[in-house]
């Protein structure tokens, strides 16, 4: 028997003989294949239970000595997704119209035709706001340092993204840097650090996705050792 010096328990993940591995495994590739990024949604109501599921699947992401840290913050208010809006209009402006987005950084950009028009942010029912907390208060009031946070919290947000497309919704992961307008709309802490933004909601019916392709299996890997 193992010695512990701290609780363990048994673990039996499902087992699954190799056809069915394989098989398993090529249905949650079709399933992730068919996720996009959107940018045109519908204002159609979508349940608070939701975003809810969404952040407890982000929850179950593996984490730096699993300190978790990451905090979401769920906005459904009109005036707030307004204000949200604005902000980020502001800052996208002098992105797109300034030289915060150089040359290279645009021509990269421009199959997306994104712009500084941010409209979504007052359609969708819901904007969360993914916090990435370098350290995070605890209960006596002292703070606790966090390891591997965006590492961390990268992760949480790609269970969080994968959930909402087995939902059915869509989302963008929408970074309309310089974000500390998020820390000061959404009222967190200085130990939170603006991560992510996340519009929420179904797809416009109308909806275009710009044409892409995903790399191949071969262009992402590498053998190592490398064959001769
Ligand atoms: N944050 C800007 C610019 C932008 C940057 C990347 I990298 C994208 O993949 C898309 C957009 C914006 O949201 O418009």
């Amino acid at each position: 028997m193992r010695q512990h010096s701290h609780p363990f328990v048994p673990y039996r993940p499902a087992r699954y003989d190799q056809a069915e591995t394989v098989r398993r495994g090529e249905d949650f590739v079709s399933f992730l294949d068919r996720r996009r990024s959107v940018r045109f949604f519908s204002d159609e109501p979508v349940p608070r239970r939701c975003v809810d599921l969404a952040i407890t699947a982000a929850n179950t992401a593996p984490s730096g000595a699993h300190l978790q840290p990451w905090k979401f913050a769920v906005i459904g208010d009109a005036e707030t997704k307004h204000r949200i809006r604005v902000a980020a209009e502001q800052e996208e402006r002098v992105n797109y119209e300034g030289s915060r987005i150089p040359p290279e950084w645009r021509a990269a950009l421009a199959p997306l035709e994104t712009t500084a028009d941010k409209s979504f942010l007052d359609v969708v029912p819901w904007i969360v706001v993914c916090f990435a907390e370098k350290s995070t208060a605890m209960p006596d009031g002292s703070l606790r340092k966090n390891y591997y946070v965006n590492e961390s919290v990268g992760i949480a947000c790609g269970f969080f993204i994968a959930a909402l497309h087995a939902m059915g919704l869509s989302t963008l992961t929408h970074t309309p840097n310089p974000m500390g307008f998020l820390t000061r709309i959404c009222e967190r802490p200085g130990n939170e650090r603006p991560y992510v933004l996340f519009p929420i909601g179904y797809a416009a019916a109308d909806c275009e996705v710009p044409y892409l392709t995903r790399k191949s299996v071969a262009e992402a890997t590498t053998e190592s050792p490398r064959p001769l």
